[in-house]
């Protein structure tokens, strides 16, 4: 889970695991993954996002990842619940 300050504004939470930027972690991102699975770079069906852990492979440690995400969905946070959590 990463954070982040959207235009310095509102601040996000999101997931690596969101491979088509929807907001949510779902049968979508699950079906990226697993068309990548096994693929390595200069593969046909090779696809950067899903290589989450980032190892040049897309294995089951990555369908692993997005599935252990599933339905999360990106949360938005008040200023004062950010600075609480600070
Ligand atoms: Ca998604
Ligand atoms: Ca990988």
């Amino acid at each position: 889970m990463l954070k982040c300050t959207d235009a310095g504004i509102i601040p996000v939470v999101f997931y690596p695991t969101d491979l088509n930027f929807d907001g949510k972690v779902n049968i979508q991102d699950v079906t990226i993954v697993a068309v990548a699975h096994n693929s390595h770079p200069n593969d046909r069906n090779w696809n950067v996002l899903a290589d989450l852990d980032r190892n040049s492979v897309v294995s089951i440690v990555d369908v692993t990842l997005v599935a252990k995400d599933y339905g999360k969905t990106v949360q938005l946070l008040s200023y004062r619940r950010w600075f609480r959590k600070q």
